[in-house]
């Protein structure tokens, strides 16, 4: 339905009267924010109903994604966009004196995620609804979003993110379809007069999950699908038990946070709490309404339904379902195995070992008694069968209770018929070392599924600039199908396109440096390059390493004030977990050196670092239009795909990386002379864990510049980092530096070199530039859902249907 723009006005200032009996003249951005917000929820309302009920009355397989984390950001213009209304919308306001880009900046990020993983479940979710597939998100609703990021004298300072303190315009609270969710006691089985055994609790706890419903508004197809998200309350039967303000609190404070590790598992109570509180919810209710609604037999399950696990946090899906099926449906236990293994998918997003998620068998049984059960039943049974089939060592290894600890990544791949891996090497990587001994036991079961973005989001509605451009110059389909962006490849030599593209960078890169100078005090210049690494920091993903070359240049320059080279401002966005000390010794550290080569009078604005505070999806929306170099440095191997990687190519960016993750493929897409590729490759990576004879104390003998970079952390040329200076020299001298930075630092430079050296032919620049642009569509996750939902989740896709 198209937006009348004289009626959009109307209705704008009816329901300012109606809400805040205000005219227009006298209302705050705030409030008028809040009043489109409304008119934007209202406008989809009727779709959200009509899909639901599409989805019923044609007895769809549906999807449901569940996730701990989900990371939409800001939503008013996605959703404007989504619903076709976008730029009548920004044309009616503008007419009313208001900028639509102001009104945005209002929205608090929903921030319920610490990562990419968390920006991945959201980019899935559009995708979802805009490919028409019938399918919905499950996590938890979190009172405080992850902790906002503050500097004080460059240290990492957290802070609460209060985002819902002034509310959540987009959110449906439906206490109608609530549930209880039983956590402690004791578990024992007592027969029943039937002669069956049945589960009797003793002294457990009863929390009421409440559901929070968003609409995943899809785009231009009359698609809204649901992301809902639980929030725990005290039902009224347990009032009684929790008299005291403390036990109160110590509930209530079940979905008050969001644990802000990324990768790093310190396996809490909590925290396992908080997993089997979002699973049974979501479970509990997908079983209600297929129960409702489809009027199937239960042993038909998992033709209507399909729950994928994003990594392992939500893997008590597994022994939730069996405990649903046998306990209170009554199904046999191989006919509740079958459907519980047919229903579930699991994909793991992480080689890192400290990601792992294990819990003491003691923990488990004291917080979950009745799943510690089935789990028991479900590793006892798997020895069972594969002990037939498979060595004793090699079942030993795979079992899912080993050594006092439940293995959850092993629940998740035997609790399911799909595991698949985030780009090709990690999934090739998964096969051949990490998850190897599964591979041998389920081969069919492995399959990779690479990453993808919200195409539209990081390029229609973060770079108008570069969309304007593309329009004139491929028409307008791209904006669809982001497959289309290849239709740029016959302008690669065309100077008036190349110029347009770059004219709409340096709008970009001002903007940007309008809101550095805004938020930090630096002053940088739109002419330099912009040499972006923007992502979670973590000792693998190597920002130390980027650092080790901004010294590097920078004693270059002391010591030979002529050299040549193009100005660079090195932007940083990174927030550490609040307990990685390592993490936060390299901010600051980073910090101290900004100080230091922002303020030199030799240096002027040759060299520039910007480390801007509060990284998060709405930062990331400023920042990556305007980048000319995508880092993505992290040691080969490590990172399992990266998604910041493709948003920056989509918007132009020159990478710079290791063949690691994604990056293989993108270095796939535009060919190696359109991308910088240096560093170990995860081959070479394998071969030094083997023979053991890697040095960093060789290198830093036998290497003058590694070694006055190194030096600098300690003789004094860093202020203010008596301690970090130390520890860090320490972390790569006495501890042989783990992630190989002085290995790669060599070959690291180079590049960088030869980055400096073509960004002084512009005209190949953005040659390189636009080719980076036109070969990103293949990195779309309306491309990654439609694989999952062929090859995994045998879903269909509704072809867009109109309402009227
Ligand atoms: C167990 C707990 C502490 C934990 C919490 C968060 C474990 C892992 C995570 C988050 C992991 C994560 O964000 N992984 C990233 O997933 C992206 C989407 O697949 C990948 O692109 C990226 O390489 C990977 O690091």
């Amino acid at each position: 339905m198209a937006l009348d723009k004289e009626i959009f006005k109307e209705e704008l200032k009816q329901r300012l009267r109606e809400n805040y009996a205000m005219e227009l003249e006298d209302a705050s951005e705030q409030e008028i924010f809040y009043t489109l917000g409304a008119l934007v929820k209202a406008r989809y309302s009727d779709a959200w109903r009509d899909t639901w009920k599409y989805y019923v009355d044609k007895n769809k397989k549906q999807v449901y994604y569940f996730s701990i984390e989900f990371l939409p950001g800001r939503m008013l213009k996605s959703n404007l966009l989504n619903l076709g209304i976008l730029d009548t919308a920004r044309e009616a306001l503008t007419d009313l004196g208001i900028h639509l880009d102001d009104l945005a900046e209002v929205e608090k990020d929903m921030a319920l995620g610490n990562g990419g993983l968390g920006r991945l479940a959201s980019c899935f979710m559009d995708s979802i609804a805009s490919g028409g597939f019938p399918g919905n998100g499950n996590g938890i609703r979190y009172d405080y979003g992850l902790f906002k990021q503050r500097f004080v004298d460059g240290y990492q300072v957290e802070l609460p993110d209060e985002w819902l303190q002034s509310g959540n315009i987009w959110e449906v609270r439906r206490e109608s379809k609530a549930v209880d969710v039983r956590v402690g006691g004791h578990v024992y089985l007592a027969e029943t007069n039937d002669g069956k055994l049945k589960p009797v609790y003793e002294n457990e706890r009863v929390l009421r999950a409440v559901p929070y419903d968003t609409g995943m508004v899809g785009y231009e197809n009359n698609v809204v699908n649901t992301l809902r998200l639980w929030a725990v309350e005290i039902p009224d039967s347990e009032e009684d038990k929790y008299q005291s303000i403390q036990g109160r609190r110590e509930l209530e404070d079940l979905t008050a946070v969001l644990y802000p590790d990324d990768s790093n598992e310190q396996g809490r109570l909590i925290r396992l709490t908080q997993e089997y509180f979002f699973v049974s919810a979501g479970i509990q209710s997908i079983i209600r309404h297929y129960k409702k609604w489809f009027q199937k037999p239960i042993s038909k399950l998992s033709e209507y339904v399909s729950i994928h696990i994003n990594d392992t946090h939500p893997a008590l899906c597994v022994p939730e379902m069996m405990r649903i099926l046998i306990d209170e449906e009554e199904l046999s236990w191989e006919q509740a195995w079958d459907i519980t293994v047919k229903v579930m998918s699991y994909t793991n997003h992480t080689i890192m070992a400290e990601a792992l998620e294990k819990w003491s068998i003691d923990l488990m049984q004291r917080t979950l008694p009745r799943m510690y059960q089935i789990m028991e039943e479900i590793d006892a049974r798997y020895v069972q069968t594969m002990q037939e089939l498979h060595p004793h060592d090699l079942v030993e290894r795979t079992r899912i209770i080993r050594n006092g600890q439940v293995h959850m990544a092993h629940l998740s791949i035997i609790g399911s018929h799909s595991t698949n891996g985030v780009a090709k090497l990690h999934s090739d990587l998964l096969k051949s070392v990490v998850l190897h001994d599964f591979y041998i036991i389920y081969p069919d079961r492995f399959n990779n599924k690479t990453n993808g973005i919200a195409q539209r989001r990081w390029s229609q509605i973060v770079n108008e600039p570069m969309s304007n451009v593309l329009d004139e110059t491929i028409g307008k389909t791209w904006r669809q199908d982001s497959g289309d962006l290849k239709l740029l490849r016959n302008y690669q030599s065309d100077q008036a396109v190349l110029e347009k593209l770059a004219e709409a960078k340096k709008i970009n890169k001002q903007k940007l440096a309008d809101y550095i100078l805004g938020t930090t005090d630096i002053e940088v210049s739109a002419d330099a390059i912009f040499d972006v690494q923007i992502k979670r920091l973590h000792a693998y993903k190597r920002q130390l390493l980027n650092l080790l070359h901004i010294i590097k240049l920078y004693q270059d320059l002391k010591e030979n004030p002529s050299l040549e080279m193009q100005k660079r401002v090195f932007i940083f966005g990174a927030k550490a977990a609040p307990s990685y000390h390592y993490a936060k010794v390299i901010i600051k550290c980073i910090n101290e050196t900004a100080n230091l080569i922002n303020n030199d009078p030799d240096i002027k604005d040759r060299i520039k670092i910007v480390f801007l505070p509060n990284y998060n999806v709405s930062l990331a929306e400023k920042i990556i239009p305007a980048a000319d170099v995508s880092e993505q440095i992290s040691l080969a191997s490590k990172e399992a795909s990266g998604t910041s990687n493709m948003k920056l190519m989509l918007n132009g960016a020159i990478t710079l990386a290791t063949l690691d993750g994604a990056n293989v493929e993108i270095r796939d897409a535009v060919g190696d002379d359109n991308i910088y590729i240096f560093g170990l490759t995860e081959k070479e990576v394998y071969e030094y864990y083997e023979n053991q004879e890697y040095s960093a104390q060789r290198l830093y003998d036998e290497n003058a510049v590694i070694r006055r970079v190194l030096n600098a952390f300690i003789d004094g040329t860093i202020p203010n980092i008596v301690y970090e200076g130390r520890e860090i020299f320490d972390s790569l001298i006495k501890y042989n530096d783990e992630y190989f930075l002085l290995r790669d630092f060599d070959s690291y430079v180079e590049a960088q070199e030869e980055i400096d050296k073509a960004y002084g032919d512009q005209t190949f620049w953005q040659k390189m530039s636009l080719i980076n642009i036109a070969n990103a569509g293949r990195f779309s996750s309306d491309e990654t859902v439609s694989r999952y939902a062929e090859d995994i989740w045998k879903i269909e896709s509704k072809d867009s249907f109109v309402t009227e």
